[in-house]
């Protein structure tokens, strides 16, 4: 990764350009000594390169496609200007030989990822995903940051991936029984004595529901997938749904002790209910200090209080097909066109969970508060794009959108239910205009 910093001549401003090279590709993940997967990843590593920038900088991102297939990449829960969303309502897939460039300014301090958007289900599983930092200008001091992206795996007696597709995987999404952090099988990880770390938490899996713990101590936490909360809330878990992230201080511990980062049983109703280790963790020597833990991060208003109506729903369903499995539905159909969203116009959304299963609601390129799960306030406010909606649940959101309009999205995160159906287009447009404008527009530029 290069940066270099360009000034603007006529002020004084300062800009810096983070400038990355990625190529898709496949090559071999050792995920544990001597057992190699055939991956498909960024530079050939899994999670490709963290890319950290601070807010206000330019990203710009040259994915060559070293696949033999085509390939996108979405970056999940940053603002990004429409047409560098990543997916295929915005461009073209980059085809096997191609370089696309993306190029976008992070506005906004937190922890982000970026994944592919093009045959999701097998490029994801494969490892085509990494992490996105950006930091804002007042970071807690804290001793030492880690990012840390879990992600499970599912494999054949072979020990290569097992086969993609089934019934069973379509309808429950795709797990696997070995867990990684940061691709490698439950690692080791040393940590000093004493001291207080941040750890950025992303959960990459395709379906995997973590009810994150850290063998029950309780940590802090400071932020989520849209950045800072509030103030600091001391928990001893907290669930990260597929495509979520919690930023969070743990320590000090005891010199000699160890524990798991781990999931404590979560029951989406596929059968799953142990303990899934991911990591271990082993607290050494002591080392000093410096961490000062803030009693303030920043303030969030609301947006509306919380039993503001709603002007949409959005019902997400399935339906047993004899075809195709199940297939997963928006609002009674697959693939949804939705109604187009006008900027600086609030939105207050219903996401209604019509299904036995949960959901995690994605929304692509905005973030949103969550006012309500099932009529109760959250614990506390957040800026979030990905929210579990729990089975036969009505989870109440509300966002603006800001001026960048263009085609959008939002789908189910378990990759097998948005490949199944559970997704809709919608138009961002200015006031006055409409969704056919913008697809006029854009179809010229196509
Ligand atoms: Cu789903």
């Amino acid at each position: 990764m290069r940066s270099h910093t360009t000034s603007h001549s006529q002020h004084e401003h300062h800009s810096t350009e983070v400038v990355v090279d990625l190529e898709a590709r496949a090559a071999d993940w050792e995920i544990a000594p001597g057992h190699r997967l055939r991956g498909w990843m960024y530079n050939g590593q899994v999670p490709g390169p963290t890319i950290e920038a601070n807010v206000g900088d330019t990203v710009v991102v040259r994915l060559r496609n070293g696949l033999d297939e085509p390939t996108t990449i979405h970056w999940h829960g940053l603002r990004v200007p429409a047409s560098m969303d990543g997916t295929q309502v915005v461009q073209r897939p980059v085809q096997p030989g191609e370089t696309f460039e993306y190029r976008f300014v992070v506005p906004d301090a937190g922890t982000f990822w970026y994944h592919s958007h093009h045959n999701e289900t097998v490029q994801m599983e494969r490892g085509l995903y990494g992490a996105l930092i950006v930091r804002g200008e007042d970071e807690p001091v804290i001793d030492r940051e880690r990012v840390l992206v879990l992600d499970d795996v599912k494999l054949g007696r072979g020990g290569d991936f097992a086969r993609f597709g089934g019934w069973m995987e379509q309808h429950m999404g795709r797990e696997g029984d070995v867990r990684l952090l940061n691709g490698v099988r439950e690692p080791m990880l040393d940590m000093a004595a004493g001291q207080i770390e941040r750890w950025r938490v992303v959960n990459a899996s395709s379906a995997k529901y973590v009810r994150l713990s850290a063998g029950g101590k309780p940590f802090s936490i400071i932020g989520t997938g849209g950045g800072f909360i509030e103030a600091p809330i001391e928990a001893t878990e907290y669930l990260l749904v597929p495509g979520n992230r919690v930023d969070m201080l743990v320590g000090p511990f005891d010199e000699g002790e160890t524990f798991a980062i781990e999931s404590l049983p979560y029951d989406r109703h596929t059968g799953r209910k142990k303990r899934e280790p991911f990591a271990m963790v082993r607290v050494g020597d002591a080392q000093p200090s410096r961490a000062a833990i803030p009693e303030r991060l920043r303030d969030i208003a609301p947006l509306i209080h919380e039993n503001a109506a709603p002007n949409r729903i959005v019902k997400l369903s399935e339906r047993l097909s004899w075809r195709r499995g199940t297939d997963f539905m928006i609002n009674d159909e697959m693939h949804h066109n939705d109604a187009p969203v006008t900027v600086g116009e609030l939105q207050v959304w219903d996401v209604v969970n019509a299904s036995h299963m949960d959901h995690p609601f994605h929304l692509h390129g905005f973030m949103f508060q969550v006012l309500s799960v099932n009529g109760v306030a959250p614990l506390f406010r957040s800026w979030e794009d990905t929210v579990n909606v729990p089975p036969k649940g009505r989870v109440r959101i509300a966002w603006v959108a800001d001026d960048r309009p263009g085609l959008w999205m939002y789908h189910c995160h378990i990759l097998e239910h948005h490949a199944g159906g559970m997704m809709a287009n919608f138009a961002v447009v200015r006031p006055g205009e409409t969704a056919t404008d913008l697809e006029q527009a854009h179809s010229c530029h196509m």
